[in-house]
């Protein structure tokens, strides 16, 4: 197109573009860095393994800690909340330099580069957002692995990113100095003027429809309304206001459960798990290998252990958490009664034949965390089936999904891994 669309809005220009910039460079390299801490937390080597280089690009591994138990909680937490929080300012950037978007051709080597940052940075928010989002809502409805997939997408973000900061920042000051904050605030619809002649500003804007007052308004709310949306996924008090997560929202469709102690989320039900109830019921053993022979326990057996309660939050990868009283033998205590009295690492399997959710690897703080726990109760009940009856794993500053429900087995090992 050789005379693009032509955009109008007598508001668009660099100071309304920099003010929306200015949030998101304080918030984006937080939900990056967040983003990155949640893979280091997840681990290698799960039932879902996740890469850990993307075209040579490799995380320090270092072994994600047991303390303090709410780590996770809050690295997850701040990646999903303020991920989703951010949108409505993405695309209120977006929108403020669409113009940009579609200028002509670029000789000048310089200009192509800063195009093509600007193609892989729109292009890899949209792709975040949009497969974050989607993992969020739904299960993993990707032909490809989202852990991978998105993690990929981060690095290419990360590079476009710092490439568009380092070149646009003095742009951005300058802009932000040319108009004053407070007096935009004070300037109503009808006396709104274009900012002075500039690539973004409209040479023949149309008459103003809303203020800058109004635009910032409007994002500020939208991102108050989505924030309203998404707080109930982190808090047990305002769970049912939780729309955007329909996952994390409630416990099982049709439980019995409803205002007892099993009464939280439930990521994948019993029946969904596909387990046969007869492998849970009185016949249910724990197997624990690692000593010189394995140790068989029935559930009764267990209960006779000394029992630990702490209060340890679940937190899901898809963003949601809660924190309950769990109770059950410490992992410590099991490992001595497998006759592996100094363990540095657990693999905890369930009884869940097949899928993502069949095992869960331990390092060594996980394993010897004094709060690490097999709990056979929770809230000072035996725990639901959907919470994992006869005994599930719970282990600080885990991720969720690591967090074994059905647990049939869990060797032991006094090397590290
Ligand atoms: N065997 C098994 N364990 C599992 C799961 C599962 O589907 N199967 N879901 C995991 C996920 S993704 C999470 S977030 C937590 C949720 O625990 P909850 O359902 O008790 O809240 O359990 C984890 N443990
Ligand atoms: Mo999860």
């Amino acid at each position: 197109m050789s005379r693009p669309l032509r955009w109008r809005s007598p508001i668009r220009g660099p100071w309304l573009t920099s003010m929306f910039a200015l949030p998101l460079l304080a918030g984006l390299p937080v939900v990056a860095l967040t983003g990155l801490l949640d893979r280091l937390a997840y681990g290698r080597e799960q039932a879902i393994p996740a890469a850990d280089a993307v075209g040579g690009l490799q995380l320090p591994w270092w072994d994600w800690p047991a303390d303090p138990a709410w780590l996770f909680r809050l690295t997850e937490g701040l990646h999903v909340g303020l991920g989703t929080v951010l949108v409505p300012l993405v695309l209120a950037k977006l929108w403020s330099v669409i113009p940009k978007l579609f200028t002509g051709p670029e000789r000048n080597p310089v200009a192509l580069l800063e195009r093509l940052s600007l193609v892989l940075l729109v292009g890899s928010i949209l792709f975040l957002v949009v497969t974050g989002l989607l993992n969020v809502q739904y299960d993993y409805v990707f032909g490809f692995s989202f852990y991978d997939g998105h993690y990929a997408a981060a690095w290419v973000f990360l590079a476009a990113f710092t490439l568009h900061v380092v070149t646009k920042l003095p742009t951005m000051v300058r802009s932000l100095r040319s108009r004053r904050l407070r007096t935009e605030l004070a300037t109503p619809l009808a006396a709104t003027r274009p900012e002075p002649p500039h690539p973004l500003v409209a040479p023949d804007p149309d008459p103003p429809t809303m203020s800058r007052r109004g635009a910032i308004a409007l994002v500020g709310g939208g991102m108050v309304f989505v924030a309203a949306l998404t707080v109930g996924q982190f808090t047990d008090r305002f769970r049912a206001t939780a729309l955007l997560l329909p996952r994390g929202r409630t416990t099982a469709p049709g439980s019995t459960e409803r205002g007892g102690p099993n009464d939280f989320p439930v990521n994948r039900t019993f029946a969904a798990s596909g387990i046969d109830p007869a492998v849970v019921g009185d016949g249910w053993r724990l197997t624990l290998t690692g000593g010189a022979a394995p140790v068989v326990l029935d559930r009764a057996a267990l209960a006779a252990l000394p029992q630990h309660t702490a209060r340890l939050p679940i937190a899901c990868v898809e963003g949601w958490s809660t924190s309950q009283e769990w109770t059950g033998v410490r992992l410590t205590d099991l490992a001595r009664a497998a006759g592996v009295p100094a363990p540095a690492s657990a693999e905890v399997r369930s009884a869940e034949a097949a899928g993502p959710f069949t095992r869960s690897l331990l390092n060594r703080a996980q394993t010897l965390a004094p709060d690490s726990m097999l709990a056979l109760r929770v809230n000072g009940a035996d725990l639901s089936r959907d919470h994992g009856f006869p005994a599930r794993l719970v282990v600080p500053a885990l991720p969720g999904v690591h967090n074994t429900k059905w647990v049939a087995t869990i060797g032991f090992s006094g090397a590290p891994r």
